[in-house]
């Protein structure tokens, strides 16, 4: 277990970052890793609330999650769904039996006015999770995916249509009203955090919006941690869902150099380091030029142990 003095604050998204996640909370101390997750793919969906990175979040760190994938729980039974289809209800988004109950129990707590980070601790707390895991707002942030046609919402673009539009760009309905969570931003003042991880989750529709809450991305870059990203692009390829077919349809070339540009120049001196697969180190000379430190490892996680080694890197050796 690494003693770092001081906890680490990870940005992530859904499956990808979760990987990451995992393997944060498996070499810290318990308590020490607080995640900031990204909250605008949520969506109200047959009258329930439902969260989709906050609750893979929770279910990895629990270890309930279904491993192959990556979302929703392991041994989950779907007759809910069997009933909703045989009643003529919508069935594009599955919801498994007791993810079900998640949602429903989140739905209510909400209703009777509890918030987001309220219900995720105490979600955490019953599931036995000691990593803090906080919503990046507790307002309400809702991306749309555009393209040349139409405008889709987050869940209707990713799972309804199998991510087969070409977009042209993403905003995040709400976004320049909402508040980025009161709790990290406490600690943050506080100096609980020695260090922050952009976890390798999509640039576009995972760690923008949440680095674009408003001034959430200078108050990180002007408390002096350091702040390493890995990249979500290894060889061309996305480590994990759209990412790559949606750079190549904005017209980016798919590789991590982009990747590295994209924050550099949406946030200019936010990353002091960026963490690049062995398969990208011919890029390490191009991506330092932009001002950030490279660091070079193995970043396919497809074992657990893969996932603890990456944390140990980024936290440990990594602007060492
Ligand atoms: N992803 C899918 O590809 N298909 C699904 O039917 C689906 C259902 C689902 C239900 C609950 C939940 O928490 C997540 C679910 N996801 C599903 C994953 C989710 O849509 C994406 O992983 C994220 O929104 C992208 O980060």
């Amino acid at each position: 277990m690494d003693d770092l003095h001081g906890c680490v604050l990870a940005l992530t998204g859904g499956v990808g970052g979760a990987k990451l996640a995992l393997g944060l909370a498996d070499v810290l101390a318990p308590g020490q890793l607080h995640l900031l997750v990204n909250t605008s793919d949520d969506f109200e969906h047959l009258g329930l609330s439902i969260s989709p990175d906050l609750d893979t979040a929770l279910y990895t760190l629990a270890g309930v999650a279904d491993t192959t994938q990556g979302w929703g729980l392991a041994g989950e039974t779907w007759n809910t769904l069997q009933a909703l289809e045989r009643l003529g209800g919508d069935t594009w988004f599955r919801l498994g039996d007791r993810d079900i109950a998640t949602h429903l129990w989140r739905t209510q707590q909400l209703a009777a006015g509890r918030s987001l980070s309220e219900v995720g601790a105490a979600l955490a707390q019953r599931l036995g999770v000691a990593s803090h895991i906080h919503p990046m707002t507790d307002d309400r942030v809702r991306t749309v995916v555009h393209t040349a046609s139409h405008d889709l919402s987050f869940q209707q673009y990713f799972v309804r249509d199998r991510c087969a539009p070409a977009v042209t760009g993403f905003s995040f309905e709400g976004i320049a009203s909402a508040r980025f969570n009161s709790a990290v931003g406490d600690a943050l003042r506080a100096g609980v955090f020695s260090r922050i991880v952009v976890c390798p989750s999509n640039p576009y529709v995972s760690v923008d919006p949440i680095l674009q809450l408003p001034d959430l991305w200078q108050a990180l870059r002007d408390s002096a941690i350091p702040v390493v990203a890995v990249s979500p692009i290894v060889a061309g390829m996305a480590l994990k869902g759209p990412a790559a077919k949606m750079m190549s349809e904005l017209g980016v070339p798919a590789t991590a150099l982009a990747v590295a540009q994209h924050y550099g120049q949406r946030y200019p001196g936010l990353l002091d380091c960026f963490v690049i697969d062995h398969s990208d180190a011919p890029l390490a000379g191009e991506i330092g030029r932009l001002g950030m430190a490279v660091a070079v490892t193995s970043t396919v996680m497809q074992q657990r142990q893969d996932k603890r080694r990456l944390a140990r890197f980024v936290v440990r050796e990594a602007l060492a």
